[in-house]
């Protein structure tokens, strides 16, 4: 890379906080810039008061950051804490023992509620089980289950008695599981007979059977299975136990062990640029620390609000924004089992009607297939309960920020965009919603206590408006990976390596407009190099989004005899323009790019097709769209790849 990113979509609306919003919010104005003063002041005495303030310690600690072996940074490090007293058993004073932890609707219309007494009776009870099935601390658990209140209790009971848990996405394939089953040396498996999607059941016990065949070599003992679709299964004897028997006889009282600040909470697995999917492992305080104040920060949660956040727990946002930061905050949570527009496509809108959702946190891929269904669907329904709308997982285009601002937020929710990785455990760059205006597309500005900085090749600084470069971080925070599990090695050489430990490097391309606020351009792997400029595949794409015919696009390098890279884009059209003609539309999105970015993004090649092919958590995979683009024969892993038949219809795309 060279040293700069040129990227020339400008997005210039401002959204200034609603002035009652500001008035009723967690964070103030003056508290923020009180924040980040002492923040800036001594990072350690803003980190140690924080964690002090907010976490029930069983020994304090005195130690707060210990940097000897860096960037193996140590938080707290001779404190003890449990993570579910935190979550859990700190909640049960007064009436908040008989306040919703956890609302679950399933795929048929079914609803479950548990209170905190009644979540932390069942995490006390399943304690119980996992260590009469000769659970330890620090044995390592697979979770592999369908999005129901049991895969809540498996995690929790797991951080209760001190085993680390990794939670593998439900949809992911037996061999994904293997993989992981064995890079963990797992001792237990959790699973259920099957769970609900679209109305079909997914076979999870028979990718379970599959990944635990007796030729791959692994170390699971016992197999813990939930009933969930009452699908025929097959139980083998001796290492398969339902749940309901697990459970049965054992005792609700379990006391909350308390652990060692650094001990490991879980593993969780996330693709790199290159090779297998890297275990990514955090620790138990402060892991809780950051997610705890990242979620009353950025989503400013109150008591009586119902708080959604559509991941699944398969994801880091599932861990960190559905069970961990939103229980360690007393909140209600909302869980949904099944397809988002199952039976029809006003399903989200109308639960959130149904339970009165206020703060709904979704990712910009689900808000584009939800406007491209129209705008019909959430009319259907009274959202005015909500009060906040978040978004995580790739930068928002300004037209989907805009019809989610409009069409669900009703123009008076600020809309939260929050950057952030598996890695970093939390919340880095977003605006707060009581105390900065939002620009559509742009996460804003780093939280309190995160030191966000763009540099060059030469990890120099990027101080210019609008010159991208590589995003870093030059402090450490506590909710920061702690390494990949059982290869240190590719720990410094993902995340260091690049500017010799001195920054921790996301692997994302991102600028700085004049004002300070962070447009993250995408992977820097997905950066294309267009005679010599680079071009974030992001922009280009919101500027094909934005045209009126548009529902999605995805944008590749292909190799080009002149430029070196040609950007080739694939388009979705929205419904009602699927007749449209393809030549004149092709004509009109290349002026499009041109007007809004510059000649130099304008698509050589634009194919029209109905579908990109996606991971389950919902990105599109850039790598094998580069393949197809180039006509080459697709060799690369497809496993994590949502709907395979997607590929066969892009490979018999004409072009335009
Ligand atoms: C939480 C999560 C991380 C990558 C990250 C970046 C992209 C996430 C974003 C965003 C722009 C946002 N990303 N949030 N890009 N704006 N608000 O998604 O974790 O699955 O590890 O992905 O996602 O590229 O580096 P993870």
């Amino acid at each position: 890379m060279t040293n700069a990113i040129d990227s020339s979509l400008t997005e210039n609306r401002l959204f200034a906080v609603p002035a009652d919003f500001a008035a009723q919010a967690n964070l103030t104005a003056e508290e923020f810039a009180e924040l980040q003063q002492k923040a800036a002041r001594d990072p350690q005495q803003f980190w140690a008061d924080l964690a002090r303030q907010h976490l029930d310690w069983d020994t304090e600690f005195k130690a707060v950051l210990d940097s000897s072996d860096a960037p193996f940074y140590r938080w707290f490090s001779d404190g003890k804490l449990n993570v579910t007293h935190n979550c859990l058993d700190r909640h049960l004073h007064g009436a908040q023992r008989h306040k919703a932890a956890l609302i679950w609707e399933g795929e048929s219309g079914e609803i479950r509620t548990l209170t905190y007494a009644q979540l932390h009776r069942e995490v006390s009870i399943f304690t119980n089980a996992l260590i009469h099935q000769g659970v330890k601390k620090g044995d390592r658990v697979a979770i592999y289950m369908p999005m129901v209140p049991e895969a809540v209790v498996a995690m929790l009971a797991c951080a209760r008695l001190g085993a680390i848990h990794t939670v593998v996405f439900g949809g992911f394939s037996a061999e994904a599981l293997k993989d992981r089953l064995e890079d963990t040396s797992a001792v237990m498996l959790i699973t259920a007979d099957g769970a609900w999607r679209g109305g079909k059941k997914v076979p999870l016990k028979h990718h379970a059977d599959q990944a635990l065949l007796r030729e791959h070599e692994h170390s699971v003992k016992r197999v813990i299975v939930l009933r969930q679709t009452g699908a025929d299964i097959d139980m083998q004897e001796g290492r398969d136990i339902w749940w309901e028997e697990a459970v049965a006889g054992q005792s609700a009282a379990c006391p909350a062990l308390p652990m060692a600040a650094e001990d490991p909470l879980f593993i969780l697995y996330t693709s790199g640029s290159t090779g297998k999917p890297k275990g990514v492992f955090h620790s138990s305080a402060g892991y809780l620390l950051w997610t705890l104040l990242t979620t009353r920060w950025a989503f400013d949660l109150k008591p009586d609000d119902v708080y959604w956040c559509t991941a699944d727990i398969g994801w880091i946002t599932g861990h960190s924004y559905v069970v961990y930061g939103p229980l360690a905050n007393g909140a209600t949570i909302f869980m949904y089992e099944g397809a988002p527009m199952y039976p029809q496509p006003d399903r989200f809108w109308e639960m959130i009607a149904r339970h009165g959702v206020s703060v709904l946190y979704t990712a910009p891929t689900a808000v584009r297939a939800f406007m491209k269904m129209g705008d019909e669907w959430p009319a259907r329904h009274d959202l005015s309960s909500l009060r906040l709308l978040g978004t995580v997982g790739e930068p928002m285009n300004p037209e989907a920020w805009m019809w989610y601002f409009q069409q669900i937020g009703g123009g008076r929710c600020p809309i939260v965009d929050t950057w952030w990785q598996t890695e970093t455990g939390g919340h880095m760059i977003a605006p707060l919603p009581g105390v900065v205006a939002s620009k559509p597309g742009s996460c804003a500005l780093p939280l309190p206590g995160i030191s966000a900085r763009i540099v060059d090749d030469q990890g120099d600084p990027v101080d210019a408006p609008d010159a991208g470069g590589y995003l870093v971080m030059d402090q450490p925070w506590p909710g920061m990976l702690r390494g990949v599990w059982g290869n240190p090695e590719r720990y410094i050489e993902s995340y260091w390596a690049k500017f010799n430990n001195r920054y921790y490097v996301a692997g994302d391309s991102a600028r700085k407009d004049q004002d300070g606020y962070f447009w993250v351009m995408g992977r820097i792997d997905d950066v294309l190099n267009v005679s010599g400029h680079r071009l974030g595949t992001a922009e280009i794409e919101s500027a094909l989004v934005a045209h009126p015919a548009v529902a999605e696009a995805a944008v590749v390098g292909i190799p080009h005899e002149i430029k070196g890279e040609a950007v080739c884009a694939f388009v979705i059209l929205k419904h009602q323009h699927q007749g449209d003609d393809r030549d004149e539309l092709g004509a009109a999105l290349r002026v499009q790019v041109t007007e809004l970015i510059g000649a130099i993004a304008r698509p050589d090649d634009i194919r029209f097709t109905d579908a990109l092919p996606k991971t389950r958590s919902g990105k599109i995979m850039r790598r094998l769209l580069r393949s197809i683009a180039r006509g080459e024969d697709v060799t690369q892993d497809i496993s994590t790849l949502e709907d395979a038949g997607t590929l066969q219809q892009l490979g018999a795309q004409d072009k335009s």
